[in-house]
């Protein structure tokens, strides 16, 4: 059977090495940038210990400071990175209204509402009228 001569060529091993190479380059990649592992690792592990009420909430995740399009920020990951990405900016930014809905950063936080995604807003709470 004949094989063509460019098939031949990428059976030979030196196709492996450059594979396994490509591979072991993109899992060193990934897990170097910025905002995958070390997010997960560091700035939701402060944003955990600054709001304990939020362990197992909404809030629980990288949600809170990233769009669905990682690892780019949503508003409130920006505004968190632009004050430092520590505790001291957590507190820094609870009284500014991160995603313009109208709610502060803390409000939305101590509801377990993603204070990056304006579409989300605490439920408003009703205060039932007491006849005289
Ligand atoms: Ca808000
Ligand atoms: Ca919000």
């Amino acid at each position: 059977m004949r094989v063509f001569p460019r098939f031949r060529s990428m059976a030979s091993p030196i196709w492996g090495i450059v594979v396994v190479a490509l591979l072991l380059l993109t899992a060193a990649v990934t897990l170097s940038s910025p905002g995958a592992v070390t997010a997960a690792g560091t700035d939701l592990d402060l944003f955990l210990a600054q709001y304990p009420n939020t362990v197992n909430t909404d809030l629980d995740n990288c949600d809170t400071c990233h769009t669905n399009n990682r690892p780019e920020l949503n508003p409130y990951g920006q505004d968190y990175r632009a004050q430092g990405r520590t505790m001291a900016a957590l507190t820094q930014i609870e009284t500014i209204d991160s995603d313009g809905d109208g709610v502060i950063n803390i409000v939305e936080i101590d509801t377990a509402v993603e204070p990056g995604n304006d579409a989300l807003t605490p439920l408003p709470v009703f205060i039932p009228l007491v006849e005289r």
